[in-house]
This record gives C-alpha cells, structure tokens and sequence, in this order.
C-alpha cells in the first residue's frame, strides 16, 4: 500500500504514528504528494487534493486520515486505536474531531499567510480561526483524556499540539501548562510519537 503524504502534515502524522504504534510500516509505502501540484496524481487519487491518502494494492484510494486510522485499525485485529464499545467509539471520534479541528483551523492560519498577500489578511478571519483553537484548548485542559491511552483521539490531540508548536499559531503552553505535562506523558507512553515527527 501507498501511504500518500508529506511528512510536515499533521493529518499525515496522524497516519504514519497509527501505522507505526500498530506496527504495520512494513505493509505501507510512504510516498510524497505536493497538495498544490495539479500534475501531482494525488489529485486522481484524491479529487479533494488533500493529504493523506492511502492507495490499497487494489487501487483503491482510502481517505481522509480518520478513514485511514479506522483502515489501520481493522487492518490491525480492529478495536486497537478505535475502541470497538460503542460508548467508547463514540467518546475516541468526538476527541478525534476536536484534534482534527484544532488542526484544520491552525492550518488555516499558515494557509491565510501562504496563500494571500499580507496586504489582504483579515484578521478577523485570523482571529475566528484562532478562537477555534483557544476554546479547544480550553476544554482539553479542563478534561484531559487519559495520555495513557493510544487511539485515534489521543492521536490527533497529540499531533496538533504538536503542529502548534511547530507553526506557533497560539501559544497552548503558555495558556495552559497543565496540557505540557498532558503531551510529556503521551511521549512517554508512545515513543512512536516522537519517531514520528517531521523535518523542522
Ligand atoms: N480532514 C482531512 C484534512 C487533511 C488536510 O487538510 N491536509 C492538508 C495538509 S496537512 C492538505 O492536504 N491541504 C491542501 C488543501 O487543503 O488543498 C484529513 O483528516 O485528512
């Protein structure tokens, strides 16, 4: 299998470190995918051109990357990273759609200041996007899940911690330092994460 992704996106990140934790590297390629590269065939692959994307040996193209994880998991036995108890599925998608949209707003942000002349950002656009991230913020410090458990909304909530503070969009330690011991646990409990990590 191909594993279509740059070893900078966050959602990538969330792919590679499930696939490594489940030990499954040696079944997936990683191979590159340029997003803006409309000759890229991640494009044919993925009509959304959005990374990651995992390709089967059939062809088939599988995303985006909470799809990917629930492959993985099935891949791995099924009920490893997405628990197979409904309360508990419910509970692991809801902490990995707050991950993913801490993510997808902090990604806006970078995007605003890739993609339009500094003369047209709107910081109210800014602004919103990054009350976004703070109110996510907020409420994993108020309720922090168990670092000590491995599935996919740990994973996305520890890849975009990550992300920020690679990208810096907010400053999560310094508003809330309780989540720096959250992050130190995780990495201890899964060395993979750091493993993981792109190119700064
Ligand atoms: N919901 C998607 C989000 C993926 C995403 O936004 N990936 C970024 C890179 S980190 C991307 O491909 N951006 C290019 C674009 O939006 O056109 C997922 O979970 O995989």
């Amino acid at each position: 299998m191909l594993l279509r992704t740059t070893l900078t996106s966050p959602f990538g990140r969330k792919a590679r470190l499930a696939a490594l934790r489940l030990g499954l590297t040696d079944k997936i390629k990683l191979t590159d995918a340029d997003p803006m590269n409309p000759d890229d065939v991640l494009r044919k692959d993925n009509p959304l051109g959005k990374i990651p994307a995992l390709i089967l040996d059939n062809g088939q193209a599988v995303f985006d990357s909470r799809v990917i994880l629930e492959y993985l998991d099935h891949m791995a036995g099924g009920g490893k990273i997405i628990p197979a108890d409904f309360d508990g599925r419910i509970k692991c998608l809801t902490l990995q759609a707050l991950g993913d949209g801490i993510m997808d707003a902090a990604i806006l942000i970078v995007y605003e200041s890739r993609h339009r002349p500094a003369e047209i950002h709107h910081k109210p656009w800014l602004d919103y996007q990054r009350g976004k991230v703070d109110r996510s913020i907020a409420a994993l410090a108020a309720n922090p899940p168990d670092p000590k458990t491995f599935n996919a909304g740990t994973i996305a909530i520890a890849c975009a911690l990550a992300y920020l503070d690679w990208r810096k969009q907010v400053d999560w330690r310094a508003s809330h330092p309780a989540l720096i011991g959250w992050l130190d646990a995780f990495r201890a409990h899964v060395p993979e994460f750091d493993q993981t990590a792109g190119p700064v």
